[in-house]
């Protein structure tokens, strides 16, 4: 006879049942990097140490969440319970609080000081003679930050023996814009219908958007903007506030901040009055009415964006005003509740006259917006585009970063891969943000002369000490089971998040911390997957867009197919000029668009000069032969041949870099991944064909290696 009654018997079979569920499950990418995945037993070994309970020291929403995700975490990564109770200190424990609770609770530790807001303090330490570890924030949301850090270093099996680390966010602003429409579609968005919106309602199941608010405060996110800058009115109707604040509701246990879109002529539109012009009392009075209203509903709201006088929205210059009546009206309105306006510099004129030679829609944003610093409320953010034409696979860093001292801003970067591949291919975006976050715009500042002045310190608002600023990032995660489209892009909104806590990592440190969360620390994964997240930006580029002509997309349709002739001939400004003999947009002082007088003088030397302008941003800035010789020794042409072939071919060694990993990861992802890759060195051959076969009929010049023209037509 079994020793075991009959429902301990069953009991133990289910719970084997669940064990090897646990372990077979199926992983479709859904968990991005918080898999908690339990370590192997000799690891485990290492936090034998590590206390079975919490004691949390408020209890806040936020405060309660981090108890909850920390029993979570730390029971399934170390493969053993971990209670979450409320009582007293009165064993080992994790001990979660902010400063001023810890110091009721233990006077004696000497907490740092001066830690900014959601900063947190990981500190192993014996408190009322229990060994603990303490996790303690400037505010709540930076306890629930510290608890996914400290799940995040045993999940990597780091060791937090005598762990005493301090970490605070690099700037106050690290946003995620969502471009959803109220009908569920997202615009630019490769993952599934939108996590908010269905058939011009909210949805009624929001799981998803509390699962999204995770993610995103795992890594530091504490803002996000539900629905496309190519704002629908309607969001602001009475009915409809009542309805989003339900997705505030979601997000609020994880201290994620709702904001809105919104179109600058709502109160026209929606309002009922006959006018939205910014400097009418009745318009200013509207918005006030309607942000009291909004905070009623959703006392926490973060703010409003502005996408307005750009791509056909409606915009001040409608009366004559300037974007600054325009975002201060509305910054008025939010001021009394603590909100902000992110006012976007991507306002151009999509109507620009090809054949003028001087017109250059990269000069827009510096034109409209320099000339009005100083004159942003200060609950104002301008919220700028890495790059001063439209997230193209490369392009140098915006000069208006440079242009504004008495004015926040915030960077713009593209999570979503709208022109690097729309997640069907490979493009870790990380290294190309670090090139413009590091690059140093050597700005004049007089408080502070010969100290660098790179970008991420001029939009973390350091530069010119600015009370606000930072990082926003254009995510369009959907209901695809793995949010983006593909497990591997989700490497992306992670790394946005690493950057806008720190942008001083390096693409190294954020693509191993990934890896090793989203797969595993299996050296072979390690190494396989790293090489080819850092590697993918360059192939991505080598075949679509080399020497900075902009990624030679469809610009006029999907923007992912190659379609050279489609950027020219038309008003969106986003030429090329390449004609039989050169090409090359020439945005010189000297002789061009007079675009890179727009920099600080020494950039303006770099960029300028023949002799001193990068190869990889050469056609961006000049306009040359065919026959120009790089400094690489290579002419352009033959750059141009050279480095479709070499991307095409590195696409293709993707595949045989990924089959090394079968084995080492589970089949649902590796045979996901792998047909991937395998599309993708199709669509490199595309383009590599597309690409060199038209510049070829242009140019007539053969290619040296007589890969290129063998299909087509002579010149
Ligand atoms: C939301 C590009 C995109 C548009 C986007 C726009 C913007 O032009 O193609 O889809 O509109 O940028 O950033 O406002």
């Amino acid at each position: 006879m079994s020793r075991f009654p009959p429902f301990a018997a069953l009991g133990a079979v289910l719970l084997c049942a669940v064990a090897l569920s646990i372990q077979a499950r199926a992983e479709t990418g859904a968990e991005a990097w918080l898999r908690y995945s339990a370590l192997p037993p000799q690891l485990a070994k290492r936090y034998a140490q590590f206390p079975t309970s919490a004691v949390v020291l408020g209890d806040s929403l936020v405060l309660k969440t981090a108890q909850k995700e920390l029993a979570r975490g730390a029971s399934q990564i170390l493969g053993r319970p971990f209670s979450a109770d409320n009582s007293s200190l009165s064993h080992s424990a994790v001990i979660l609080g902010t400063l001023d609770q810890l110091h009721d609770l233990a006077p004696n530790l000497n907490p740092p000081r001066g830690m900014s807001n959601d900063g947190y303090w990981l500190k192993s330490a014996t408190v009322h003679g229990f060994h603990c570890i303490i996790v303690a924030g400037t505010t709540d949301r930076g306890v629930l930050y510290g608890v996914f850090a400290l799940l995040s270093k045993i999940a990597r099996a780091e060791s937090i023996a005598s762990i005493d680390e301090i970490q605070q966010p690099y700037a106050p602003i690290r946003w995620v814009n969502q471009w959803d429409n109220l009908d569920g579609r997202i615009e630019r968005g490769y993952g599934g219908p939108s996590l908010f919106f269905a058939d011009g309602k909210v949805r009624d199941d929001l799981t998803r958007a509390g699962q999204y608010a995770r993610l995103l405060a795992s890594i530091g996110i504490n803002g996000c903007t539900v629905n496309n800058v190519n704002a629908d009115p309607r969001i602001l109707d009475d009915n409809f506030i009542a309805q989003v604040s339900r997705i505030a509701d979601a997000f609020r246990p994880w201290g994620v901040q709702l904001s809105l879109s919104v179109d600058l002529s709502s109160p026209k539109a929606i309002g009922g009055l006959d006018t939205f012009d910014p400097l009418d009392s009745k318009v200013a009075d509207w918005w006030r009415k309607k942000v009291d209203e909004i905070y009623r509903q959703i006392p926490d709201f973060g703010g409003f964006v502005v996408k307005a006088d750009s791509e056909g929205r409606l915009g001040p210059s409608t009366y004559g005003r300037t974007p600054a009546d325009a975002a201060n009206v509305i910054a008025r309105a939010l001021k009394p509740h603590g909100g902000v306006v992110f006012y976007r510099a991507f306002v151009y004129n999509h109507h620009l006259d090809w054949r003028n030679l001087k017109n250059d829609r990269a000069k827009a944003a510096y034109d409209n917006f320099h000339p009005l610093d100083g004159d942003f409320d200060d609950n104002v953010i301008i919220q700028i585009k890495n790059g001063p034409i439209d997230f193209q696979v490369r392009e140098p860093a915006s000069p208006l970063f440079a242009g504004l001292r008495h004015t926040n801003e915030a960077i713009e970067l593209q999570i979503t891969q709208e022109y690097t591949g729309q997640q069907r291919q490979l493009c870790f975006l990380v290294p190309m943000w670090k090139e413009v976050l590091d690059f140093d715009m050597h700005v004049d500042n007089p408080s502070a002369r010969n100290q660098p002045t790179p970008v991420k310190d001029l939009v973390a608002g350091r530069t010119f000490h600015r009370p606000t600023g930072g990082f926003v990032g254009v995510a369009d995660l959907g209901m695809d089971a793995n949010w983006l489209g593909s497990p591997l892009a989700m490497a992306n909104l992670y790394g946005f998040g690493r950057l806008a806590w720190n942008p001083n990592l390096s693409a190294e440190t954020i693509i191993d911390e990934w890896t090793r969360l989203t797969f595993s620390a299996d050296p072979v994964v390690l190494h396989t997957i790293s090489k080819l997240q850092l590697s993918s930006w360059h192939v991505y580029e080598s075949y679509t867009g080399p020497l900075g002509a902009g990624t030679l997309t469809n610009i006029t349709g999907n923007h992912y197919d190659p379609a050279p002739e489609s950027s020219e001939e038309n008003g969106w400004g986003q030429w090329h000029r390449a004609d039989h003999t050169s090409i090359g947009m020439d945005r010189t002082i000297a002789t061009g668009t007079g675009f890179v007088g727009q920099y600080p003088p020494a950039i303006q030397q770099l960029y300028e000069s023949l002799a001193t302008c990068p190869d990889n941003l050469l056609l961006f800035f000049h306009h040359v032969p065919y026959t120009y010789v790089l400094h690489s020794g290579k002419t352009v042409i033959q750059h141009i041949y050279d480095s479709h072939y070499d991307g095409a071919e590195r696409a293709r060694d993707f595949i045989s870099q990924w089959k090394t990993l079968q084995g080492h990861i589970d089949e649902e992802r590796y045979r996901d991944i792998l047909a991937r890759f395998e599309y993708q060195a199709g669509e490199a051959v595309v383009w590599r064909d597309t690409i060199c076969n038209w510049i070829y009929r242009l140019s007539g010049i053969p290619d040296e290696k007589h890969r290129v023209g063998s299909s087509a037509p002579s010149p």
